[in-house]
């Protein structure tokens, strides 16, 4: 357990307790995502703990991207949940999924969940070769030859984004649950779950994350509904019907989103392994490059004039507008004009998002406090998440947005200097949310603090 230090850290005693957090929450070859709350490998959780690790040992970076690309199934698709061994409790867990059961495309050897979760995966592997740039000549010829190793998987995982989550080519990654978003619970999806209608006699399993939750001292109204909860159970086992076929899911299922986010994460991942392909000569470059452009277009093709994006039910075209965090994609997957990125960060700075003279950090919340859906405890409804803030960091500073960038970045270590690295914060008094020694957010601190 971490317990709050008396006084504010300075920025090395962070950096220290972060790289500490890591350290516990490690089983060897994968980084549980949180102690109690999440204790087996999550997909995007992994690619930000391995862009922290990349900071202490790029060889133990390497290895956290290496365990879950061994899950991946035979379609390519890399899976939001690696289960660890253990008998957590976690809900839903392996024999709810039942992939290796239903699925012939699962792997044997290790239990999946059968979504996915946002493809950062090749940022990560981008920031592992910088980070490497600096290392003896025996570690970085190390670096290289196992990126060269997981370069299929890599590739592999791509395609089957660009092709069986956008077969009909839009450019918009097609996600069959919220938690395929990471954004679970954001006010973007409350109107497609309206049509997420649990079969008659459906029968809802006990929650175990409120359980671990309370024993961490957390309320219930930090996590999303009972509601909310049944409608994602319900999915999984649609999906499960489904046999987790794409082909099938596609047709079937009563949740299908084109997610803005993901797509502009898919873009950004797509031109930084192109990058690494050009440098270790590597295939695939201008394969990456195409569907960077793709999903760029789609991206761009859902904006207002002030640059905001948008989601698309895909269910009938309507365009689904929020004032969620989603909304400052482009900032992330680049393609606007100057004008138009100007007006997006300052909206992002204004007081309807960062700037909100309430705030004690003035960082990007998960929605806005302008919005009648926002809520400051509960989750991807208000609350403050430090890996959201690092991407719009990551992504000001890529399209030259350096002053709002360097802002963001002082607040976010200012936030981190409570040593707790929550789950998320509460926006208007500061105070940590969700689990505690969460790893992305520790890694996140790592990362900033470099
Ligand atoms: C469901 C692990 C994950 C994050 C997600 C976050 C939360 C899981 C849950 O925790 O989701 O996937 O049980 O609530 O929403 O973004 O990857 O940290």
């Amino acid at each position: 357990p971490i317990s709050a230090p008396a006084a504010k850290l300075t920025r090395s005693q962070t950096a220290a307790r972060a790289a500490y957090v890591l350290a516990g929450n490690d089983r060897g070859r994968l980084t549980v995502a949180a102690p109690h709350l999440y204790p087996h490998m999550w997909s995007w959780d992994a690619a930000f703990i391995a862009m922290g690790l990349a900071r202490v040992s790029t060889r133990r970076a390497l290895t956290e991207l290496e365990t879950l690309l061994s899950a991946q199934w035979r379609t390519g698709m890399v899976p939001h949940i690696v289960f660890t061994d253990d008998e957590t409790g976690y809900e839903p867990g392996p024999r709810r999924w039942a992939c290796r059961e239903v699925c012939p495309d699962a792997p044997g050897h290790v239990a999946t969940s059968g979504l996915i979760q946002p493809p950062v995966h090749g940022v990560a592997v981008r920031r592992i070769l910088d980070a490497a740039r600096i290392a003896a000549a025996g570690e970085r010829q190390e670096v290289v030859e196992r990126i060269r190793a997981m370069w299929p998987a890599l590739l592999a995982w791509h395609r089957y984004l660009a092709t069986r989550r956008d077969p009909e080519e839009r450019g918009l990654v097609t996600i069959y649950h919220g938690w395929e978003s990471g954004l679970d619970n954001s006010p973007r999806w409350d109107a497609p779950y309206a049509a997420v209608i649990p079969a008659p006699g459906f029968v809802p399993f006990r929650r175990a994350d409120l359980h671990a939750l309370s024993a961490l001292g957390g309320a219930a109204a930090q996590r999303p509904s009972d509601a909310d909860y049944t409608k994602y159970q319900w999915l999984v086992e649609e999906l499960r019907r489904a046999r987790y076929d794409d082909e099938r899911a596609h047709r079937t299922l009563s949740f299908r989103m084109g997610d803005v986010l993901t797509s502009a994460l898919f873009v950004a991942a797509n031109e930084e392994l192109a990058t690494v392909a050009d440098e270790l000569g590597l295939p695939g470059a201008d394969e990456l490059i195409g569907y960077a452009d793709r999903f760029r277009r789609g991206v761009l093709g859902t904006c207002d004039e002030s640059g905001f994006a948008a989601d698309v039910d895909l269910r009938d075209g309507t365009v689904v507008r929020t004032p969620t965090i989603a909304g400052f994609a482009p900032l992330v997957s680049g393609g606007l004009d100057a004008a138009r990125r100007r007006a997006l960060v300052e909206r992002l700075m204004s007081a309807d998002w960062c700037g909100h003279p309430g705030f004690v950090h003035a960082l990007p919340p998960s929605t806005s406090p302008a919005s009648p859906d926002f809520d400051p405890v509960r989750y991807w409804r208000g609350p403050q998440w430090p890996p959201m803030t690092w991407l719009l960091i990551w992504g000001l500073e890529r399209s030259g947005e350096q002053e709002a960038a360097h802002m963001l970045r002082e607040a976010a270590i200012d936030q981190l200097a409570d040593g707790l690295f929550a789950e998320y914060y509460h926006p208007f008094t500061g105070e940590p949310l969700g689990a505690r020694a969460q790893s992305w957010t520790a890694a996140v601190a790592l990362d900033l603090l470099a």
